[in-house]
């Protein structure tokens, strides 16, 4: 297995796609993603325009339907949710389609959405992403970090070094045979050095701070949890994630 991370989805290679592309954007679109589906959502669908995003769930009857609209932090007008994973509750989303669309999350994702396996990852399900990469085995690997407008972003980069760093141990492999690139190095090395205060780095971070002026305290602490949910978000069809756990796979 060859595991290679990308700072922003701009980094990514244009001529090649790897067996398994993984999402990551902690503050907050894939923690809201994991969050919603370990709720009980039927699914959640991503979209990086807002207009296709209420075309497309125009078709679902209201009952059926969440549409969360984010920009810049905050929620868009005439949205139901913005970009929290703590509106995410079973009481609000159980049965129910989350249409989602991020300034930054859900762009990342329509990335990579061409390549084989598609997940999503945040700190709080890291290990349920480790135990799927351990169990299929995918030769190549990305982890693509969300970042900002096009920007490098410190916990999408400790998320993805959390994700090495435990490969490489129950791997039990050397770094120099699972790195594919720099960029895994110096991920793990950022999650060694900050992994008990992972809190603490995400308020460091620029994003953190924006989103603490906007007094998203609660979704900084949430977000910061590591392995709190065992569940992963994968993709079965372009642009949608289901729980890995909830589709029955026909032998
Ligand atoms: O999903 C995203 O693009 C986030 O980075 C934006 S926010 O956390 O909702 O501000």
């Amino acid at each position: 297995m060859k595991l290679s991370v990308f700072h922003t989805p701009e980094l990514t290679p244009e001529t090649t796609v790897a067996n398994c592309a993984i999402a990551v954007d902690v503050l907050r679109a894939t923690s809201t993603i994991v969050t919603a589906l370990s709720a009980g959502a039927e699914a959640v669908q991503v979209f990086s325009d807002l207009d296709q995003l209420l075309k497309v769930s125009e078709s679902w009857s209201p009952d059926k339907r969440i549409r969360a609209g984010e920009r810049g932090g905050a929620k868009v007008k005439g949205f139901d949710f913005g970009n929290s994973p703590l509106d995410c509750t079973p009481e609000r989303v159980k049965g129910r389609r989350l249409f989602i669309s991020t300034t930054n999350g859900t762009r990342a994702l329509q990335c990579v959405q061409a390549a084989p396996m598609v997940l999503a990852a945040a700190l709080i399900n890291r290990q349920a992403v480790v135990d799927y990469l351990l169990k299929h085995q995918p030769e190549t690997v990305w982890i693509v970090a969300s970042g900002w407008e096009g920007n490098f972003s410190l916990e999408d980069t400790v998320c993805a070094g959390a994700i090495a760093h435990r490969l490489q141990t129950e791997l039990g492999c050397s770094l120099e045979n699972l790195a594919g690139n720099d960029e895994v190095i110096g991920a793990i090395t950022l999650y060694q050095q900050w992994q008990n205060r992972l809190h603490d780095l995400l308020r460091y971070a620029s994003h953190g701070k924006r989103l603490l002026s906007l007094d998203c305290h609660e979704d900084l602490k949430y977000c910061s949890q590591t392995d709190i949910l065992d569940v992963l978000p994968i993709q079965r069809e372009p642009g949608v994630l289901m729980n890995s756990q909830s589709l029955v796979t026909v032998r």
